[in-house]
């Protein structure tokens, strides 16, 4: 059984930014929340969104070219170097760019 009084919610996943909120269960009540997932703010270059430009992000992006996938819910739009709607070759060469100091 769960004491009573006010929780703290907190819904986390890779890539979206952290929700969280205060929750009072009743007891033998139950609770509905909605969740709204926003997409995290990345830096241009950082494919797999974790705060740094490093080579995993110039391999998605050799990737994303390889395979032409478009996007994926693994590579973040604003990571789009040159906002032409794709991950490529441009992306890649920027990341080792910044990656390397040359930027
Ligand atoms: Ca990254
Ligand atoms: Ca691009």
């Amino acid at each position: 059984m769960t004491a009573a009084g006010t929780y703290t919610l907190i819904a986390e996943a890779a890539g979206y930014e952290k929700f969280e909120t205060q929750v009072t269960p009743i007891r033998g009540g139950s609770i509905t929340q909605n969740i709204p997932m926003t997409l995290a703010t990345v830096a241009p270059g950082d494919m797999n969104g974790d705060g740094a430009i490093s080579l995993a992000d110039a391999v998605l992006a050799l990737q994303m070219e390889a395979g032409d996938l478009g996007f994926s819910l693994d590579v973040h739009k604003q990571a789009d170097v040159n906002r032409d709607g794709r991950i490529g070759v441009e992306e890649a060469l920027y990341v080792l760019q910044e990656a390397s100091g040359l930027r």
